[in-house]
């Protein structure tokens, strides 16, 4: 399996690699698509069944149990700007391999399955060029209509529908009995590293609001005209900035991140006083009353920047998720294998955003970590070791195969189909 498994990861971290040694594949875009077929084909060499939803999610399945749920598994291809080779593609084909290897025991009688294998690539989960992130997951799980992400357009106006058949990238299949769902993630933080272990078994989710905020203000003369008749909107935008900078200064340190990261100004002209400024504020804490104080205080403070800058600020649209655990019996049983493959392992909160984060709204969901070198992500720089990463393979193959062979007593035939249908 290592060799095999890193010549793999070297073939897909190929498909839009750049320069800095990291890649490039947002959502939908051609090096995406490229490295969508390889990862089909791969699925279909190995034995995998290859079906695509109407959101763009890849599915490979392997019916061992006829008519049985399926243990889904799996992360996302795609990747942020000027990005890191590990976020979301090391979860990918990771879980691929963990299937494979699930199903070859199967096959050679080794092992007694209660539930199918499936393994996921879920569309547009960084949600750079598309936001909100975790868009295909959102999707197959309820959370956001299928009509609602196909019409989303990116920055050029391009919708989520024309880029995903600009790469053939939309299927038809409609839906899946899930007893639950695995995600092996780098861990794009720095306590494994800091304490010296190998697999982090994710126990709890950081809440996260997504403020989408137009600041609006007037154009004019940068030059003629006089500063007190002018309305800002980038000197209102900026102050904004600053205050959400600031709010992490009203609470205990590593209890509220924020940032803001996504701007647009318009008519963005050296001698036009901007009279509109788009920009996306991420706020996150682990407790949600943290957050929602942070929230509240920001608001107060964009009444001032209003009368400050004689200008009109909106919080047009809020993306969120909630802070909460993981399943218990989940987290137990992925120690319990670590443990017996003799890996060091420790709790882990996730202040990132996953695809399990939705996942585990609706079915059993275990999520495991590997180390992060430095801690950093979205980032050309970002680096797991060969040794941790097959270390996760390992442990996730482990964990998979107890999970279809039902020893997750909390996994069991769901009422429904999760779908990413439009019905
Ligand atoms: O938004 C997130 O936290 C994820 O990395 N897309
Ligand atoms: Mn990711
Ligand atoms: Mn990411």
């Amino acid at each position: 399996m290592t060799s095999d498994f890193l010549a793999d990861f070297g073939q897909m971290s190929a498909f839009g690699a750049t320069p800095g040694g990291g890649v490039e594949r947002q959502a939908a875009s051609a090096a995406d698509g490229e490295n969508r077929a390889w990862f089909g084909s791969w699925l279909v060499d190995n034995g995998f069944t290859l079906r695509t939803d109407a959101v763009g999610n890849i599915f490979g399945l392997i019916e061992t149990v006829p008519g049985a749920p399926y243990v889904v598994v799996g992360s996302h291809l795609d990747s942020q700007p000027l990005a890191g080779r590990y976020d979301g593609a090391y979860g990918v084909l990771a879980g691929a391999h963990a299937a494979r290897a699930t199903a070859a025991a199967i096959a050679a009688g080794d092992a007694e399955p209660r539930f199918n294998l499936a393994v996921v690539d879920w569309f547009n989960e960084e949600g750079s060029r598309f936001k909100p992130s975790m868009m295909g997951s959102a999707v197959f799980t309820g959370m956001l209509p299928l009509d609602t992400a196909l019409a989303t357009t990116d920055p050029s106006g391009t919708t989520v529908a024309e880029a995903l058949d600009a790469i053939d990238g939309r299927g038809t299949f409609d839906g899946l009995d899930v007893a639950a769902y695995l995600e092996v993630h780098v861990e794009q933080g720095r306590e494994l590293e800091d304490t010296g272990t190998t697999i982090g078994l994710v126990s709890t989710t950081w809440t996260a609001h997504k403020l989408e905020v137009v600041v609006t203000g007037e154009q004019s003369h940068t030059g003629a005209a006089r500063m007190a008749d002018r309305k800002d909107a980038l000197h209102g935008a900026a102050e904004l900035i600053v205050a959400a900078r600031r709010l992490i200064d009203g609470f205990e340190p590593e209890q509220l991140h924020t940032a803001v990261s996504e701007m647009y100004l318009d008519p963005n002209s050296p001698v036009a006083i901007a009279r509109e400024v788009r920009m996306l504020v991420d706020i996150r804490s682990p407790e949600r009353a943290t957050l929602e104080t942070a929230v509240e205080r920001l608001r107060e403070r964009m009444s001032e920047i209003e009368q400050l800058a004689k200008v009109d600020i909106e919080i047009v649209k809020v993306v969120e998720w909630s802070s909460g655990p993981f399943l218990e019996e989940g987290i137990l049983l992925a120690a319990a294998e670590a443990e017996r493959l003799g890996y060091t392992h420790r709790r882990s909160a996730t202040v990132a955003g996953h695809d399990a984060t939705n996942m585990k709204e609706r079915v059993p969901t275990v999520m495991l970590f590997v180390p992060s070198v430095d801690g950093i992500s979205h980032n050309e720089r970002e680096f797991t070791s060969d040794a941790d990463m097959l270390a996760g393979v390992e442990v996730l193959t482990a964990v998979l195969g107890r999970v279809v062979a039902g020893d997750l007593s909390a996994a069991e035939a769901p009422a429904a189909p999760l779908s990413s249908d439009a019905s």
